[in-house]
């Protein structure tokens, strides 16, 4: 039982024990998979590390990582005093890696190929709070991957599971397919037991890594990771990448998809978050041609639009270069010709992956022209 349980805001005669089975059934029925609670500093110790990230350099571009917040969750929510985490399954029926193989079409990850969850798990989460709000007179914030919170350690602490090798939540129920939330609320709630680390000597996702993304188990370095690279990361992307992205053109489910822990998962059951078949292997042809709103209209309901057409269709070209399908050369013949220098660039690498003869033909065409110096610097390469 919480050390505060005397200061517990609360109507009728609940202990806090009956309070957090309430909040627990709640949240069930909401449709969340799995629920805990936590004290709201339990995350203060991971803090620690979060320095030695930034410090390493290890968030890239990701600046907005570095908000004073981040290091003191406290400031965000001064007077919560618990957090009640939560998770939702989004356990892929197939094994999603399949269509690594099938190099003329592209990887989405798991968790894009539905609805956007962030609206998803905001509006359960909302309605969480609003319940909790009128049952027990408290104060509650809702978050959900954007906020500066640490979800991972916050939702160990509250006994989803532990953080594997891969840096993200493992579940001994849904292995490593959570997605995380979390209700900040003023009331004083007992904290869950967590569970114990219990990835033992497997290192399974530490050596599917296609870019060696973990300089250590339980460590990621953001700026070699394939999700971080994709969806993160503007401009050009460095060339020791390149291939190892493979078809890979919204982030990267490598990691998760090899977890053993996987083996006591069960596929989705909301069908908000089911993969649509529109994202599940779309043709790489087709995705590199789209404009502005044909993208928006194609990702309108998944979080893909976020990173916008640009970003998209570079992914895409890289992809192309890796697919050795001498038929998609049209295909990049077009995009040399694209608005967007990121695209062109990425373009002139496919083009020397597919084709060397056309590559050097397109370059005595195209280089005097080229004003872009990233695109100039790609034409410079030898192919
Ligand atoms: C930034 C971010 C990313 C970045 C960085 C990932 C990362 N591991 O930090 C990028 C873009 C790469 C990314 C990728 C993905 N992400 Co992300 N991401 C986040 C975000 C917004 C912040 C995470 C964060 O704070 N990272 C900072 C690092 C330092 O934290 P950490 O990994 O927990 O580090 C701990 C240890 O690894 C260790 N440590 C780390 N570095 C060091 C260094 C030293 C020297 C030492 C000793 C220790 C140490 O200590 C830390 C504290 O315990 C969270 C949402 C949130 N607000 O929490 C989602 C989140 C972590 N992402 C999520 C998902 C689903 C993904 C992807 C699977 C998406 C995909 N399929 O492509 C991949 C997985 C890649 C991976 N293996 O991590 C989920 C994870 C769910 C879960 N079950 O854990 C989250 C929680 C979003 C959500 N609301 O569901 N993500």
């Amino acid at each position: 039982m919480a050390a505060g349980a005397a200061s517990l805001l609360r109507r009728g005669d609940s202990t806090p024990a009956a309070i957090a089975a309430s909040i627990r059934d709640r949240a069930l029925g909401l449709g969340f998979s799995a629920v805990g609670i936590a004290h709201r500093n339990a995350a203060d110790a991971a803090a620690t590390h979060l320095g030695e990230f930034f410090a390493a350099g290890r968030h890239g571009t990701m600046a907005w990582m570095e908000r004073a917040e981040r290091t003191a969750p406290a400031t965000l929510f001064p007077a919560a005093r618990s957090v009640i985490a939560v998770g939702v399954n989004v356990g892929p029926a197939e094994d999603p890696l399949t269509v690594l193989a099938q190099r003329t079409r592209g990887a989405i990850a798991t968790y894009a190929r539905g609805r956007d969850y962030h609206n998803l798990v905001r509006a359960k989460l909302k309605r969480l709070a609003r319940w909790l709000g009128a049952t027990y007179a408290c104060d509650a914030k809702v978050f959900v991957d954007t906020a500066p919170v640490l979800e991972k350690p916050l939702a160990a602490a509250a006994g989803l599971g532990w953080q594997g090798k891969h840096t993200n939540l493992v579940s001994r129920e849904f292995g490593s397919w959570l997605l995380l939330g979390e209700v900040f609320t003023t009331l004083d709630l007992p904290a869950d037991a967590p569970v114990d680390d219990a990835c033992g000597t497997c290192s399974r996702c530490l050596d599917v890594c296609p870019t060696s993304a973990f300089p250590a188990p339980y460590q990621l370095d953001a700026r070699r990771c394939i999700s971080y690279l994709t969806i993160e990361h503007a401009g050009t992307i460095a060339p020791e990448f390149r291939a190892p992205m493979g078809n890979r053109i919204f982030g990267c489910d490598d990691c998760l998809a090899v977890c053993p822990w996987n083996k006591y998962a069960q596929a989705a059951h909301d069908s908000a978050l089911l993969p649509r078949e529109s994202l599940t292997a779309p043709l790489l042809a087709d995705l590199a041609g789209l404009n502005d709103a044909q993208f928006r209209a194609f990702a309108s309901t998944s979080t893909i639009k976020r990173i916008g057409r640009d970003q998209f269709v570079r992914n895409v070209a890289i992809a192309i270069g890796n697919s050795g399908a001498a038929a998609l050369v049209p295909v990049v013949l077009r995009l040399l010709g694209d608005a967007a220098p990121v695209v062109r660039a990425m373009a002139v690498w496919a083009l020397a992956r597919l084709d060397a003869p056309a590559w050097q033909s397109q370059r005595a065409a195209r280089y005097a022209a080229e004003a872009d110096a990233d695109v100039r610097a790609e034409w410079d390469r030898t192919p």
